[in-house]
C-alpha cells in the first residue's frame, strides 16, 4: 500500500475535524502542518503528533515531501494558498467559502488548470449521509420528475461561539452556510438558470444577514426554494440538519427532523432512518457535518489515486459560488440574476 503525503495550512476550529478524518484513512499521512498562530499550531501538533510544524505557508512548500495539500484556513488566505500550491506543483483542497469573489475563484481554478493540477473545494454538505440517501432516492425514480424543491436550514445555535469571525463580516449566512444549501439544491436538481432572494439581520450583535429566502430556476425547469436562517428558534433545535422537500411527477419525498426520510407515491409512503453514523472521535449534533468530512476525504483520496476529478472540484464549485455572489446581488438590486452571465 503506498502511502499518499498530505499538509494542512490552518489549525483552527474545523481542522481538528479534517485531521481526524485523515487519521482514519490508512494509506494518508498528514505529515506536516501549518498555521501563523503559534497556540494553535502548538496544539494540532500535540494532538495529532504531527513534528513538522511552520508558522509560513511558503517555508512549508519549500521544504516539500507531500503530494498534497489541505488548506483549511479562512477565505482571506485561500487565494494565496492556493496560488502558492500550483507553484510548487502541488494538487490542493481549498475550505469553503473557495474565494471571497468571483474573479478571485476563476483565477485560482485557472493557475491550477494550467499547473496541470487537482484542485478540490472542500464542499462536504453534499457528502452528509442523509443528502446522499435524498439523491439515491430520487435516482430510483420513484418520485418521476421532480418539479419544484425545499432546502431548508433554519435554527437558533449559536455558531459565533466556536467561530466569532462568524459576526464580524459584512456577508454571513449565505456565504457561510447557505453556500452549502445552494450546493446541496444544484446536487439534487441540478444547474441554476437564474434566481431572485431577499435577505434580512435579525440579530443587531452581528454585521452580516443571518436570515435569507432564495427561489431558484433549475435549467432542468424545476423550481427551489434555499431558505437559511440563525434567527429562528423553533420547538426542536435541529442543527445542523438540512431539511429537503421535493416534489415530482409521480410522487414526493421529504427529509424530515432527525433523519427521517418518506417517499410518497401512489403505492403509499416508505420512511427510512437516512441517519449518519456517529465516528469515533465526533460528537452529536456536529456529527452529520463530521462524517460529511470523511466521506469527502474519501471521495479526494480515490481521486488521486485513480486520475479521476473531484464532484466538488474547483470549476464546479465555480457555479455554487456565482449562487452566492448573484443572492446578494439579488437581494440588493431586488432583481431576478442570471447566473450564465456571471460564469
Ligand atoms: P479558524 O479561524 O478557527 O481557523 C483558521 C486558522 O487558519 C487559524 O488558526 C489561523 O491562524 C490560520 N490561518 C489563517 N491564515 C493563515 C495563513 N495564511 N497561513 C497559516 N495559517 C493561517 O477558522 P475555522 O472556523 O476553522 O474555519 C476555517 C475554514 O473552514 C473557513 O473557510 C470556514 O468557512 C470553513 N468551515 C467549513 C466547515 C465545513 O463544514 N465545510 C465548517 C466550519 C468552517
Ligand atoms: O459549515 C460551516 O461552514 C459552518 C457552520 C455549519 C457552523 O455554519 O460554518
Amino acid at each position: 500500500m503506498t502511502t499518499i503525503k498530505g499538509a494542512l495550512i490552518g489549525c483552527g476550529f474545523f481542522a481538528v475535524n479534517q485531521m481526524h478524518g485523515w487519521a482514519d484513512l490508512d494509506d494518508v499521512e498528514i505529515v506536516a502542518i501549518c498555521d501563523r498562530d503559534p497556540a494553535r499550531l502548538h496544539d494540532m501538533g500535540e494532538r495529532f503528533n504531527i513534528s513538522r510544524r511552520y508558522d509560513d505557508a511558503a517555508a512549508l512548500f519549500a521544504d516539500g515531501g507531500f503530494d498534497f495539500v489541505d488548506i483549511a484556513t479562512t477565505v482571506a488566505s485561500h487565494r494565496a494558498l492556493v496560488e502558492m500550491a500550483a507553484a510548487n506543483g502541488v494538487p490542493a483542497i481549498c475550505q469553503k467559502p473557495f474565494a471571497r469573489t468571483l474573479d478571485d475563484a476563476k483565477a485560482m481554478v485557472a493557475v491550477m488548470n494550467k499547473a496541470g493540477l487537482p484542485l478540490m473545494v472542500h464542499e462536504n454538505f453534499r457528502w452528509q449521509t442523509p443528502i446522499r440517501a435524498v439523491k439515491a432516492a430520487l435516482e430510483t425514480g420513484a418520485i418521476g420528475t421532480p418539479f419544484w424543491g425545499r432546502f431548508s436550514f433554519r435554527s437558533a445555535f449559536d455558531v459565533f461561539s466556536g467561530q466569532p469571525y462568524l459576526a464580524e463580516g459584512q456577508r454571513f449566512i449565505i456565504e457561510d452556510l447557505g453556500i452549502h444549501t445552494l450546493d446541496i439544491a444544484r446536487f439534487i436538481l441540478g444547474d441554476v438558470e437564474s434566481l431572485t432572494a431577499r435577505t434580512r439581520r435579525v440579530n443587531p450583535a452581528i454585521k452580516g444577514e443571518d436570515a435569507a429566502t432564495i427561489l431558484l430556476d433549475h435549467t432542468s425547469g424545476a423550481t427551489s426554494i434555499v431558505d437559511v436562517s440563525y434567527a429562528s428558534r423553533l420547538s426542536q433545535e435541529l442543527f445542523p440538519q438540512t431539511l429537503v422537500e421535493l416534489d415530482g411527477s409521480a410522487g414526493s419525498l421529504r427529509l424530515h427532523a432527525d433523519y427521517r426520510l418518506d417517499v410518497t407515491t401512489k403505492e403509499g409512503t416508505t420512511t427510512s432512518d437516512v441517519s449518519p453514523t456517529l465516528l469515533p472521535w465526533a460528537s452529536r449534533p456536529w456529527h452529520n457535518i463530521q462524517e460529511s468530512v470523511a466521506a469527502i476525504q474519501e471521495h479526494w483520496r480515490d481521486c488521486l489515486t485513480q486520475g479521476k476529478a473531484p464532484e466538488t472540484s474547483g470549476a464546479d464549485n465555480l457555479k455554487t459560488l456565482a449562487l452566492v455572489e448573484a443572492s446578494y446581488r439579488s437581494a440588493e438590486t431586488r432583481e431576478c440574476v442570471d447566473i450564465e452571465a456571471l460564469l
